[in-house]
């Protein structure tokens, strides 16, 4: 090969089929520059060199584009000679390219619908995958790899099995895939982790587990967009989340909705009562304590600090709730808390808002360590705005809000 040759791989990391394009070109030694794509705001390279599907993986060989990774590895393999990933033989080389689309095109689709499908057709569709997988393994027929006694083009494929099919599994509930239904695969998905290459082209468990992907589309609530108003004709207010086309609007019900729908990580707790009080306590906190804060903020100077003490005593009762803890979940983070983030915003814009004079955080220990322990969260803080930002948006506000006519 050429010296100057250049490999550049546009990818993105939880993605199955940019990281088996990462691990051909491990296996076959070929040095290349990855390029991590935004998936919400693809870069114009991308578009560029994947005009049709606009999709990662693409590989750029010496400027040349290849996309679609099955493509792509057979695209690798013919032109890095050594370690071969397809067999040479014309039937076997049709045999694994076969496989390699039953995987994708056939096991993946109905591993989809599992994800898509309605509570009552799961049963079904586990089946259905069921049935694909046990033919995909009689494929291995007492071997170490579908390659034979080597990883080939269908264990590389095969990897969206091994890996993602019980992070799929873990997240949207099912006993689709496991070592008693199939001990074959699992002695394969063994081998394949005994691999240094494959452990490292697979995405860190924990990561990929709390990886929900989503498009944030952020709004002008001065000129709504028209489909804002289509999907909360109601109360015309963001937030909304819209899953497969179906809107859900109200913050605590929609997040109530992203866990019954992505079960890992939960945010409710599992017992009924205890789930009760949480609802109890996320209503207390956007119902009392946010009505009142914003009194506080946008009442009569006068009466400044009547409603400040006001808002003192429901924090209050808030602290005693938290009772020492670490969160209101326990000891980790949870529904009470996620709605909390009101009240760590109060901490933070109060003095900004309302001058320091008229507000003394030291009076709420309990409130002060929690709002330091969800701060140890890079998930917290990177959903929080900066509060600059916010300040002066809160000042606009409480502006409109008092320039209003009543
Ligand atoms: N058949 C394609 C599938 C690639 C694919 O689905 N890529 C996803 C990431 S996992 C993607 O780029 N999605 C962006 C989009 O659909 O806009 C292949 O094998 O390369």
């Amino acid at each position: 090969m050429a010296d100057q040759e250049e490999v550049k791989l546009y990818g993105f990391w939880s993605s199955p089929f940019s990281r088996r394009i990462e691990l051909a070109l491990k296996l076959k030694g070929v040095p290349y520059v990855y390029i991590e794509e935004d998936l919400t705001n693809k870069s114009p390279s991308l578009l560029k060199y994947n005009p049709v599907h606009k999709k990662i993986p693409v590989l750029v060989h010496n400027d040349k584009p290849v996309a679609e990774s099955l493509v792509i590895l057979e695209y690798i393999d013919e032109t890095w000679k050594n370690n071969p990933i397809l067999p040479l033989d014309p039937h076997e080389r049709a045999t694994a390219r076969f496989w390699a689309s039953f995987i994708d095109n056939k096991i993946l689709a109905t591993v989809m619908k599992i994800a898509l499908c309605k509570e009552e057709e799961k049963e079904a569709v586990s089946l259905e995958v069921c049935e694909q997988l046990k033919m995909l393994e009689q494929q291995l027929n007492g071997k170490d790899f579908f390659g034979g006694d080597k990883i080939g083009f269908v264990d590389i494929v095969g990897n969206i099995v091994a890996f993602w099919f019980q992070i799929t599994q873990e997240v949207f509930g099912g006993d689709f895939f496991t070592p008693e239904k199939f001990p074959g695969l699992f002695e394969w998905i063994g081998k394949l982790q005994e691999i240094d290459l494959v452990n490292e082209c697979t995405p860190p468990r924990e990561k990929n587990l709390a990886y929900v992907p989503y498009e944030y589309i952020e709004e002008d609530l001065f000129n709504k967009s028209p489909s804002l108003l289509k999907y909360n004709p109601v109360h015309k207010k963001i937030p909304v989340l819209v899953h497969n086309e179906k809107p859900v609007a109200e913050s605590q019900v929609i997040l109530e909705y992203i866990d019954e729908t992505w079960k890992n990580n939960p945010i409710l707790p599992q017992d009924s009562y205890e789930r009760a009080m949480a609802r109890f306590w996320a209503r207390f906190i956007d119902e009392k304590f946010l009505t009142k804060a914003w009194e506080a903020y946008t009442c009569e100077e006068k009466e400044r600090e009547v409603v400040m003490e006001q808002v003192c005593e429901l924090m209050k009762i808030l602290e005693k709730e938290l009772d020492g803890k670490d969160f209101f979940g326990g000891d980790s983070i949870g529904f009470v808390d996620i709605v909390g983030n009101v009240v760590v915003l109060w901490f933070q814009l109060t003095p900004e808002v309302v001058g320091v004079e008229g507000w003394n955080p030291k009076r709420f220990p309990g409130l002060l360590k929690w709002v330091g322990k969800l701060q140890e969260f890079d998930v917290v803080n990177e959903s929080m705005p900066p509060i600059e930002k916010y300040v002066a948006y809160i000042r606009a506000s409480i502006e409109a809000f008092k320039s209003a006519p009543k």
